[in-house]
């Protein structure tokens, strides 16, 4: 904006009092300075319209950055009279973000402060507003129907210089609660491919096997017909109405082609983005690749294609294999890797990358590879007196690499990748729950967020993975597919067990 002259026209427009609603970034730009990025180039100075300062969320207690879900919202005052904006006190709203305005009841900020926020011990600013500007840390566009009233509520009455301040005028110090609000997320996902038909379909299988199992009653080994559970934009709204916290479609075949010719998954991202207000999630061909007429396009490409579309965040699978192979090798970050080019442009926010591991039992007296401290052998349950590594793959768990999860895991996030998708293809579609031992041992080795995914069979598994890890989401495709467990139904055990959920 600096380089465009665009900040200029922003300070003119904002001091001419017409109405400004900033969103994310555009809640940040109003602050005086923010630290993102300042160890490349210093701080970035903003607007200086709130003359306070914008600095990265702590790690203490070991929360995850960046604060990525939803989160519950606080008006500093109750709503008063003239003051026509629809924000519910209590209601949760979608962030994502790693860096904040700390609330501080002493300073200037007090006076702009219209809601904040806590996440971990932090409370932060998350709604400003003072004459014509209102603008908002979350993303009301992404936050469902509480998001949507929000921006209907301003467009119809937008906040001008002649407004009454709704800013609360004494000051608040309110100590963070035990608890912060932010709730446990539940994703849906689709994983979609062309059938033998050419019609793009979302389907299921079980360990990554999505063709059904038998031929007019017949069984084969070559496999069937690819299984159809469904049109993609159809269930992705389906599952938005029934309450899912974030929607994630996966491209299973797309290693095959080049995604940019990929048209029909274009049009279903841009379609599902008419009709889905929550967070949207594409995967599958993320990496460089050249079309068949020679033509190259970068990750960094692709990616911007499905942004513009309407997705939020794109998930790397094979890519991130190879890059950290190379990160490994090399001993230090390329700069041009799928992950680090998109984190750069986008955030990291944007960038998830999906794991597919798979377990290698060994005899624990006699192992002796590198992977001896990643060793998973429990002393109780199922697996009691088993010993396994979990190994990574590429291309839909074709492909094994010499590459453990762990390393995988901690190379991404040194490349800059904002969340990890944790598959497992010992797990998947056999409704026996999420792997405890992956999630737990993935969640210990990272800082950023973590999806556990593969295996949910039932509502229970969703408390159990809650629970029994710091999962931050947890995702199921076969379940809500086949119509065997609802989302409302989820989320209901979800709250008997005292976890935070997010509700319509
Ligand atoms: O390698 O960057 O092109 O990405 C390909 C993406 O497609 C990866 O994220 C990979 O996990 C996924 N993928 C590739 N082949 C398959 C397949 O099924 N044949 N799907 C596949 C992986 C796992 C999850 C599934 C959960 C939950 N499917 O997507 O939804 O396991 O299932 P459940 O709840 O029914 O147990 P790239």
């Amino acid at each position: 904006m600096n380089q465009k002259g665009l900040l200029e026209a922003l300070r003119d427009y904002l001091a001419s009092g017409r109405p400004y609603f900033g969103i994310c970034i555009g809640m940040q730009v109003l602050f005086a300075a923010s630290m993102e990025h300042a160890d490349v180039e210093g701080p970035v100075l903003g607007l200086s319209v709130i003359p306070n300062d914008i600095d990265r969320f702590s790690t203490e207690g070991g929360k995850a950055v960046p604060h990525m879900g939803w989160n519950r919202v606080e008006r500093l005052r109750p709503k008063e009279s003239g003051d026509t904006i629809d924000i519910g006190a209590g209601l949760s709203y979608y962030f994502v973000h790693s860096y904040r305005a700390l609330y501080n009841p002493d300073s200037a900020l007090n006076d702009w402060t219209y809601t904040t926020t806590q996440y971990g011990q932090e409370v932060f600013v998350s709604s400003v507003n003072q004459g014509n500007i209102f603008a908002t840390q979350f993303h009301p566009e992404k936050s469902g129907p509480a998001g949507l009233r929000l921006l209907d509520s301003w467009i119809r009455a937008p906040t001008t210089s002649l407004s009454p301040s709704f800013a609360p005028k004494t000051r608040v110090a309110r100590p963070p609660r035990e608890r912060d609000g932010l709730a446990k997320r539940v994703i849906a996902c689709m994983d979609v491919r062309t059938n033998d038909e050419g019609d793009l379909v979302v389907t299921k299988g079980d360990q990554y096997d999505v063709r059904e199992k038998t031929v007019n009653g017949i069984t084969t080994s070559a496999g069937g017909a690819v299984r159809n559970l469904g049109k993609p934009v159809s269930l992705a709204a389906k599952y938005y109405e029934a309450g899912a916290d974030e929607i994630c479609f996966l491209n299973i075949t797309s290693f095959r082609s080049s995604p940019l010719l990929d048209q029909p998954m274009l049009a279903v991202v841009r379609a599902a983005a008419n009709e889905v207000f929550v967070p949207m999630t594409i995967g599958g061909g993320i990496k460089d690749t050249v079309d068949p007429d020679g033509t190259p396009h970068s990750a960094l490409e692709v990616a911007g294609a499905y942004f513009r579309e309407g997705a939020d965040k794109v998930s790397i699978g094979s890519e991130a294999v190879y890059s950290v192979e190379a990160l490994l090798k090399d001993g230090k970050p390329t700069g041009k890797t799928g992950i680090e080019t998109i984190a750069r442009a986008y955030g990291s926010q944007a960038v998830v990358v999906s794991i597919d591991p798979r377990r290698v039992y060994v005899d624990p007296d006699t192992y002796d590879g590198p992977y001896k401290d990643e060793l998973m052998r429990p002393s109780t349950g199922p697996d009691a007196g088993k010993a396994w590594w979990y190994q990574c793959t590429v291309s839909g768990g074709r492909e094994s690499r010499p590459l453990s999860v762990v390393q995988l895991a901690k190379g991404v996030e040194q490349l800059g990748a904002g969340e990890l998708l944790i598959n497992s293809i010992d797990r998947d579609g056999t409704g026996k729950g999420f792997d405890l031992h992956l999630i737990n041992l993935v969640k210990n080795a990272v800082r950023i967020p973590v999806v556990a995914s593969s295996g949910a069979g039932s509502e229970r598994h969703f408390v159990d993975v809650f629970e029994g890890t710091g999962a931050e989401a947890a995702l199921a495709a076969g379940i809500f597919h086949r119509e065997e467990v609802s989302i409302r139904a989820v989320k209901e055990a979800m709250s008997e067990s005292r976890l935070n959920v997010r509700w319509l």
